[in-house]
């Protein structure tokens, strides 16, 4: 019989427990607050700051914040310390040395727009606020304060609605230069400048898109896609590799070595990407190759058509929401 395409609101697809329950909206968002897998002040017995009461009781201290952060609100300013404030100018002064030679064009055109506009500096950290808004006024981009891991599913589900789950709190005093787990220098250095390109955002969402209502086996398949790219990804500019992913950017040690002759360096290919094993707390063995964020969207959009849905859906602007097209 010939596919009847209707588009419906309140569709069945609720009803279609083979489905994954994935937000419609803005608010939705609202359900992963308390979705997290790790509660900010529980930390690893490896952590650096484990046996720190004093860190542990700030980690608690945002992990509320985020916790109780519903959308729509303004995101609590937060009075770093200056012991916070000198991990971070530890951190600032060592990555902005190697960014003229090691990060992508689209990096180094927005990073200074950050300092002129959100206060980027060795002294400040900058609030999640203030550079939420410069994201907004740059691709819709909007952070959302989080208490701690997400689910690869939720956390990419954020992405659909060009929405950025950002952690507040800063790694332990002892080790500036390395920290288990993403931190607000990691977020606001490695991840918000990229944000702010048009291409890389619409390569994002596109991620997000794909993930509502998939399968798990495909939503791992994302999240790899995801950090091989967002997080670890490398790009061709003027026949020389520079690096894009957060996870390097934000990484002093990295950074260097994603260039040097270590690592092996495979060209982009989603199929290959999506099933490729990744070390999460050492340096990456393999890096992967994109042209640029339009060709690696291009591959995706092909990737994510494979992914097995008894529905179209898309993201509208003027609502903010998802529609679904349901294909019977
Ligand atoms: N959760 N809060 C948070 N931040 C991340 O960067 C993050 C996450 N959950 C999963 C994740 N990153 C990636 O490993 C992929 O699974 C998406
Ligand atoms: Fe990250």
């Amino acid at each position: 019989c010939s596919t009847v395409q209707v588009l419906t609101r309140g569709s069945s697809i609720s009803d279609d427990d083979s489905v994954p329950w994935f937000p419609r909206s803005l608010k939705d968002l609202d359900e992963f607050a308390h979705r997290i897998l790790s509660y900010g002040a529980e930390l690893d017995c490896d952590h650096p700051g484990f046996t720190d009461d004093v860190y542990r009781a700030r980690r608690k201290e945002f992990a509320d914040i985020a916790y109780n952060y519903r959308t729509g609100q303004p995101i609590p300013y937060v009075e770093y310390t200056d012991e916070e404030k000198a991990t971070w100018r530890t951190m600032f002064n060592k990555l902005v040395e190697l960014y003229p030679t090691h990060a992508c064009k689209e990096f180094n055109h927005v990073f200074p727009l950050l300092i002129e506009n959100c206060g980027y500096c060795p002294e400040n950290i900058p609030q999640l606020q203030d550079v939420s808004d410069f994201l907004k006024s740059c691709t819709g981009f909007t952070l959302r304060p989080v208490a701690g891991l997400l689910s690869s599913r939720d956390f990419l589900a954020g992405f659909a609605f060009r929405v950025f789950h950002s952690t507040q709190y800063i790694r332990h005093q002892s080790k500036p230069l390395y920290t288990p787990e993403p931190d607000v220098c990691h977020e606001l250095i490695g991840h918000a400048p990229l944000l702010a390109d048009p291409d890389f955002a619409n390569f994002c969402q596109e991620i997000g898109l794909a993930s509502l209502g998939a399968s798990d086996e495909w939503i791992e398949k994302l999240a790899t896609l995801f950090w091989f790219t967002v997080e670890f990804g490398l790009c061709r500019q003027n026949n020389q590799n520079k690096v894009f992913g957060a996870g390097i950017l934000s990484s002093f040690g990295e950074l260097q070595y994603a260039l040097s002759d270590e690592p092996e360096i495979k060209d982009f290919d989603a199929d290959v990407v999506s099933t490729t094993k990744y070390p999460i707390t050492k340096y990456q063995p393999v890096y992967f190759v994109t042209e640029d964020f339009r060709d690696a969207k291009n591959k995706l959009k092909t990737f994510s058509a494979k992914i097995p849905k008894p529905f179209t859906l898309y993201y509208d602007p003027f609502t903010q929401g998802i529609e679904i097209i349901e294909s019977h």
